[in-house]
């Protein structure tokens, strides 16, 4: 063997050189590691990745433990499952969480949002015109590249946008919801609410703006609600299809994840209605069910234990609790930066704090409270190019480490 590395005769695919940087959580992930070594004293202390930190409730552990216990047994085992989920999990779906707004058949159960956000893109392939909240979770748009419906970033950095995709600027001065009238071919939107990164929530205002001009467009909505049970004002929709007119140009991509610590579990699903039809009528779910048949296997049958048990009442009361656990670390961060005079959004119908550092760029103004605080946060850039200056706070972690990490912006940002 030569000093040359053995190559292959296979031509790399060309979409993923056209991806401007790795994944943002994974670059936040080695500046952490590379502060950490640089100052091996240090006790870092993140706010950064959306990862849940408590352990599971009584009722929810239970769950899961029941589920694998009963693999252990003769009449209890099984294998393959319905791809498309556990019928019981499907009705307890709908009928829990969606109060029998859908039907049990219109939920698909998979292993987590993310996960069903790329298999939605291998769904509608190539062809299909995006636009997305900017700045937004950077799924949407990475996987559009990857998946060949968005091309190339502008700048090379990606901090400027990638070519194919339509940004919707979304700021405090539009109360980070998109000028629609100014948005050009699409037909995929992403919408996402309560917002990553901005902690926005849409009222049910917005949301009939939204549904309407899809029906205007004929275009179909992508509605994350991954953070819906985080919305704790009566008034905020938590679905998309609490909207008149909505099963008719919206999906709905949810998880277990951030309301139950399910992160490392891994459940989600997917409501996709009848009535959503492609140009040529053919029923969306059709091609989803294709979809989720051969290329997925059905979630984990344990996890799916768990999220059933979640949504008994005892589990959904436990739910409740941990939403309010870390709501409460969201005021924190929000009373911290308010005491520091930053300015700041979201933090009371999302867990995610989006704050404002004028004059510096996004990873600028990252590595400062790295270096100054050892506390971690996540570049508002890394969601797009209206987010450029802003950086986002996570209220996911244990209420002694967000209170240390706040005393210490406290007394080193004045
Ligand atoms: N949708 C949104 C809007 C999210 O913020 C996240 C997680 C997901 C989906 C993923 O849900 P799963 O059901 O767990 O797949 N966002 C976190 C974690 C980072 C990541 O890469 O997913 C965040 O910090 O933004």
């Amino acid at each position: 063997m030569g000093d040359e590395a053995f190559t292959t005769r296979v031509a790399r695919n060309a979409r993923f050189a056209n991806l401007s940087a790795g994944y943002l959580f994974p670059e936040v992930a080695r500046r952490r590691r590379a502060f950490q070594e640089a100052n091996p004293g240090a006790r870092v202390i993140s706010l950064g990745v959306g990862n849940t930190t408590e352990p599971l409730s009584r009722r929810i552990a239970e769950g899961l433990r029941r589920g694998a216990e009963r693999l252990g047994t003769l009449q209890g085992y099984s294998g393959y499952g319905d791809e498309q989920g556990l019928g019981e999990l499907r009705a307890a779906i709908a009928k829990r969480l969606y109060r029998c707004r859908i039907e049990p058949s219109e939920v698909f159960v998979s292993d987590g949002a993310k996960c069903d956000i790329g298999r939605l893109q291998a769904m509608f392939g190539p062809g299909v015109r995006i636009a997305v909240q900017d700045p937004a979770y950077p799924v949407y748009v990475d996987g559009s590249v990857i998946a060949g419906a968005a091309g190339a970033a502008k700048s090379g950095s990606g901090a400027g946008g990638y070519a194919g995709i339509a940004y919707l600027p979304c700021s405090p001065s539009n109360g980070f919801f998109p000028d629609l009238s100014a948005v050009p071919e699409a037909d995929l939107i992403y919408f996402c609410s309560p917002n990553n990164p901005t902690g926005a929530c849409a009222t049910r205002r917005q949301l009939e703006e939204l549904v309407a001009f899809a029906r205007g467009r004929g275009a179909i909505v992508i509605y994350d609600a991954a953070y819906a049970e985080y919305i704790s004002d009566p008034a905020l929709p938590k679905s998309i299809f609490e909207i008149e007119g909505a099963r008719e140009v919206a999906l709905e991509v949810n998880s277990f994840s951030k309301p139950i610590g399910f992160t490392g579990v891994r459940l989600g699903w997917t409501v996709v209605p009848a009535e959503l039809r492609f140009s040529d009528g053919t029923p969306v779910s059709k091609d989803w069910n294709r979809v989720m048949t051969t290329l997925f296997n059905g979630a984990s049958n344990i996890a799916q234990a768990g999220g059933l048990a979640a949504l008994e009442d005892e589990g959904l009361a436990e739910l409740r609790a941990s939403v309010a656990y870390y709501m409460g670390n969201a005021a924190v961060i929000k009373g911290g930066l308010d005491r520091l005079g930053v300015e700041s959004y979201g933090g009371t119908n999302a867990p995610y704090i989006w704050a404002k550092f004028p004059g510096r760029s996004s990873w600028e103004a990252f590595e400062e409270i790295l270096t100054a605080c050892a506390v971690v946060t996540t570049p508002g850039s890394g969601f797009g190019p209206a987010g450029e200056s802003f950086l986002r706070f996570s209220a996911f972690g244990h209420r002694e480490d967000v209170e240390e990490a706040v005393r210490r912006l406290e007394s080193s940002l004045v």
